[in-house]
This record gives C-alpha cells, sequence and structure tokens, in this order.
C-alpha cells in the first residue's frame, strides 16, 4: 500500500498558512492527485475551515486545543479523510500561537505512523508586519517577548523558512528580511514567496518532494514562556445569523466588521495577530481579514452577493483581556446590524485565553 504524503504548515497567526494550503491543495489536485485538508483551532467555528470547504476541499477540524495537545484527535480526523477521500495528500494547519510541533507531532507521525506516512520537510510561513520588528529586536513590536519567543521558536524548528507577502514588499525589505533570516537561522533554506500570487510557489513544491532529514529539529523550549506568551491572547470566536428585511451587500459588511474592530481596539492599545470574519449564505461566501493593527483590513475573498440573511462567524485573536474583547465584538456586529436593520439570532460566542499545552507526545530527539 502506497503512503499518505503529510504535510504540515506553520507559521505566526495570520502569516498566510491557509491561503498557502489552499494554493498547494489545488497545485495537487492539478496533478491529478488526492487531497485532504486539517484545520486546527482552540474552539469551534472556525473561519478557516469553512473559507476552504466553501472553495471545495475536503476538510476536517480538530478543535479544541492544538495538534500537539490534541495528537490522537489529529489522527482520528486524518483517518475520517483517508476513508471518505483516499488521499495522497494531506495538508495539516496548526494554530498560529503553537510551537515545537517537530518534537510533539512530526516526530510522533513519522515513528508511530511511519507506515502510513511519509512526512515532508516541514516549512514555516514568515509573517513579515510582525517578523520584521522581532528579528530586528525593535521594542514595540506590538507583542510581548514571550510572544516574539514563540515566533522565534517556530522559525527555529523550520526546515525551511517561507518569507511570504513578496508581492507587497520592496526588493530592499525583502532582502533585509532575508538578511535577519539567514543571520539567526543560519543554514535554513529561506523561500521569497506569495501566498496570494503564487510567485516562488515552484520551489516550494520543489521542496516539499524532497526525501530526507527532515522534521528533526527538536527544540530546546521553555514551556512556562511559551504557555504564557499564548495566554497574553484573547481568543474569540463567534457566530451569529443575520437577517434584514431588504437585501445588503455581504462584503461592505465584513469589512466594517473588521474595520470596527480595528478602530475600537485602537483605542485599547491592543495588538491585533489575526481579525478574519465569514460570511455564508446558500452557498455565496466571502472573507475579511486583519493581520496586525498597522495593517489595513482586506477582502481577500469577496463574495460579490447581496443577501437577506448571512450566517456571520467572526475569528479575532487580540493581545487583550477576553471578556473586553468580546464585549467589544459584540458591540462591533450590534453596529454594523442597525446600519442594515438587520437583527441577529443564534448567537454563539467563546472566548478566553489559551490553555497550558501539554503534548500527548514529546520526542526529546529525533528517531
Ligand atoms: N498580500 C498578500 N496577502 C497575503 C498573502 N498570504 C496571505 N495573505 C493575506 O493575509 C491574511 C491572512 O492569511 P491567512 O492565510 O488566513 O493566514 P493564516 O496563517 O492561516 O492565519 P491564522 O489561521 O489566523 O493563523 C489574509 O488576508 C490573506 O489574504 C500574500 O502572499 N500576500
Ligand atoms: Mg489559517
Amino acid at each position: 500500500m502506497s503512503t499518505i504524503r503529510f504535510i504540515m504548515l506553520g507559521g505566526f497567526l495570520g502569516a498566510g498558512k491557509t491561503t498557502a494550503m489552499a494554493r498547494l491543495a489545488r497545485h495537487y489536485l492539478d496533478q491529478g492527485k488526492r487531497v485532504g485538508i486539517v484545520t486546527n483551532d482552540q474552539a469551534q467555528d472556525l473561519v478557516d475551515t469553512h473559507s476552504l470547504r466553501e472553495q471545495g476541499f475536503p476538510v476536517a477540524e480538530v478543535a479544541g486545543a492544538c495538534f500537539c495537545c490534541k495528537f490522537d484527535d489529529l489522527l482520528a480526523k486524518v483517518g475520517s479523510l483517508e476513508t471518505a477521500q483516499h488521499p495522497d495528500v494531506i495538508i495539516a494547519e496548526p494554530v498560529g500561537s503553537c510551537t515545537d510541533l517537530v518534537a510533539t507531532v512530526v516526530q510522533p507521525i513519522k515513528d508511530l505512523y511511519g507506515a502510513r506516512f511519509t512526512v515532508a520537510p516541514y516549512p514555516v510561513l514568515f509573517k513579515p508586519s510582525h517578523g520584521l520588528k522581532i528579528l530586528r529586536n525593535e521594542t514595540g513590536s506590538g507583542f510581548s517577548p514571550k510572544a516574539a519567543y514563540i515566533f522565534r521558536k517556530q522559525l527555529e524548528e523550520a526546515d525551511a523558512i517561507l518569507i511570504n507577502r513578496i508581492d507587497e514588499l520592496t526588493t530592499a525589505q525583502v532582502d533585509e528580511i532575508a538578511g535577519l533570516v539567514a543571520k539567526q537561522f543560519p543554514g535554513v533554506p529561506a523561500l521569497r514567496v506569495s501566498a496570494k500570487t503564487g510567485q516562488g510557489f515552484d520551489a516550494v513544491h520543489e521542496l516539499l518532494n524532497q526525501q530526507g532529514a527532515f522534521g528533526r529539529k527538536i527544540l530546546e523550549i521553555d514551556y512556562d514562556i511559551y504557555a504564557e506568551g499564548e495566554a497574553e491572547l484573547g481568543w474569540l470566536n463567534a457566530s451569529v445569523r443575520l437577517t434584514a428585511t431588504q437585501p445588503f451587500a455581504l462584503d461592505p459588511l465584513l469589512l466594517d466588521v473588521v474595520n470596527g474592530l480595528k478602530t475600537s481596539l485602537k483605542g485599547t492599545g491592543a495588538e491585533v495577530a489575526h481579525l478574519k470574519a465569514i460570511g455564508l449564505w446558500e452557498g455565496f461566501f466571502g472573507v475579511a481579514n486583519l493581520i496586525s493593527s498597522n495593517d489595513d483590513a482586506v477582502l481577500s475573498l469577496p463574495s460579490k452577493c447581496q443577501v437577506k440573511e448571512a450566517d456571520l462567524i467572526v475569528n479575532a485573536r487580540v493581545a487583550i483581556d477576553p471578556a473586553e474583547l468580546q464585549r467589544l465584538v459584540e458591540t462591533v456586529v450590534k453596529q454594523v446590524c442597525a446600519a442594515r436593520s438587520a437583527t441577529q439570532s443564534d448567537a454563539k460566542t467563546q472566548s478566553f485565553r489559551p490553555g497550558r499545552p501539554t503534548p500527548t507526545h514529546r520526542y526529546a530527539a529525533a528517531k
């Protein structure tokens, strides 16, 4: 029996993992391969799962904690994709605040499930907006030193670093990032890519096809700093049905939600790691994002539709108290509804600080 290629794509919150996964999935489908995707979040109602499903990919979701703490669930979800899809390739996206994935996911899969899977080299996407400040050691990088610690640890265990968003960076900016990466993570290949446009992805495909001694970088990591860094984030997943008597355009609504939150968060000084909102109705869907407090909100996937009803899902990862985050999200959704004379129903919200990671397995040395 042939083995399944297992590809995991790491990177910080908002680095471009989901965008890159969709691009990779399309590439393998074009090659006639069958693909399954596994998403992961600290809670239910993940924008990425809905967005990838609406794009037509088979997706299984591991919810409630990161892959490392839900290792058996990850394998069970992969198993359900195997039964339903018989995939040649599985692409998995871990939670963007998670690290130590080689010791807790890659190594256990290789060691315990080597007959079922061949694990691809582990790439980590580099997020320029926060990453440049972190690698420059700038104070006021937007995050605390503990969150910056997680960001660096993610890069440290990578087999290759994918410098993302080159479509919107100058050559000088990309050169500066590449120089800092080469100095601080010596010997790690750095590829220049755009998950949005596909620039540089031939090299990513080549990388992911390589066989050899990959997925072997076991970190020295302080779980106290890691846990405290994660717990600085307020995490919120909310869903609600919106109903209006007159049709409204879905895309401006999504942008209003994200921009409204950006504005209200500005007043608090809390740094945004990633805000994302998806609107869904009868096969239409749109997604809006904001990846840092200093960026602009973007409509990454437009729905181009008018609706009288829509399911809205908001995911927010912000360095703020989760109760305060929930209050701000509720206020903004209320305003957005009032502007369209829309009512809310079936509202569900989970807001919390991520708990301390306690991995199912942790390999102290590479097998
Ligand atoms: N301009 C540009 N935007 C990008 C690129 N890659 C991703 N984005 C945008 O960045 C935002 C975040 O991308 P995602 O793919 O959702 O990031 P993620 O790493 O999956 O985020 P989390 O799941 O929250 O950790 C979206 O608005 C994307 O459209 C890129 O190469 N160029
Ligand atoms: Mg994602």
